[in-house]
């Protein structure tokens, strides 16, 4: 089946199936993930209770662990959850936020990644070279620049990590070491707003919870993210970074299969 047709496939079934995507994430993005899988047509829960997460990890289809605001407690809970997906078949996401900026992010990655079989980390350049231990620039949780050749970074850091890996930024890069898609979707705009990163990490939970393959799943992803946000731009063109923040969530609920075969900009390497 055609590229285009598989993720129009994908989208489809996120939409009849309405998969419960429990979110462990930061206090700075809560509100918009949590609208952001509405509209897309999942179905969010944050929960962080260690005497609950195992419980709510088991029911769900997919777990996001994001470490962009983390507190011990909160890493104690993210393994007891993280360890119950794990024994239940549930696919894991992990959103190594700010990894590399301070020794805890880089330290606590890690530990997430040793201790708990995680399906697909979701980063940008500069967090996922900081946790393969290769030194990166990070400002907060903004990465740089990058002087990274990001294929060949991701394609190592899946390697190393025996995971799935989505490297965003301009381009997006998704591999599994072996077979590696490049992504050209996207608009600047999403630079502007915070918790666009950490919106995708957790689309990319609800795709892993209806689509088996999950380098599909997080190529369909990647694209539904990157054209939603392409005709959210051009919606709020007038506007400013407030706008295109509702907008885009509006476009995550039209994104169509005209909008995709118009749009769509991902490649096989
Ligand atoms: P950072 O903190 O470095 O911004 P992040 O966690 O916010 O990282 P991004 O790399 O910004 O994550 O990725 C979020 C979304 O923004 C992805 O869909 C990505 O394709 C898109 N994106 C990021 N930068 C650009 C850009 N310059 N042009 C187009 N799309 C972009
Ligand atoms: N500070 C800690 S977490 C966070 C900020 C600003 C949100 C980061 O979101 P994203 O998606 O990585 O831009
Ligand atoms: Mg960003
Ligand atoms: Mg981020």
């Amino acid at each position: 089946m055609m590229i285009l047709n598989q993720i129009v496939e994908s989208i489809n079934q996120v939409r009849e199936k309405n998969p419960l995507v429990h979110n462990m994430t930061n206090v700075v993005v809560t509100n918009f993930t949590a609208n952001g899988l509405y509209a897309l047509g999942a179905s969010p829960v944050m929960a962080y209770a260690k005497e609950e997460v195992a419980d709510m990890a088991q029911m769900a289809g997919a777990l996001v662990l994001n470490i962009g605001t983390l507190k011990e407690e909160d890493v104690e809970a993210m393994l007891i959850a993280g360890k119950s997906a794990n024994e239940h078949g549930v696919p894991v996401i992990f959103d190594p936020v700010g990894a590399g900026a301070t020794v805890y992010r880089t330290e606590t990655s890690c530990r997430i990644l040793d201790e708990l079989n995680v399906s697909v980390i979701r980063g940008n350049a500069a967090e996922l070279a900081n946790v393969i231990g290769e030194q990166s620039e990070i400002k907060g949780v903004d990465g740089g620049s990058g002087r990274h050749n990001s294929v060949e970074l991701a394609e190592k850091a899946a390697k190393q990590l025996d995971t799935i890996v989505v490297m965003t930024g301009k381009e997006d890069v998704i591999t599994d070491g072996q077979s590696t898609f490049i992504g050209r979707n996207g608009h600047p705009m999403l630079t502007k707003v915070t918790g666009t990163g950490c919106l995708l990490s957790s689309v990319v939970g609800a795709f892993a919870a209806v689509e088996k393959n999950l380098v599909l799943a997080c190529v369909s992803a990647v694209s539904v993210y990157g054209v939603a946000a392409e005709f959210a731009a051009e919606q709020s063109a007038k506007e400013g970074p407030g706008s295109f923040q509702i907008e885009f969530l509006n476009q995550l609920a039209k994104v169509s299969a005209k909008h995709l075969d118009e749009r769509l900009a991902i490649k096989k390497k």
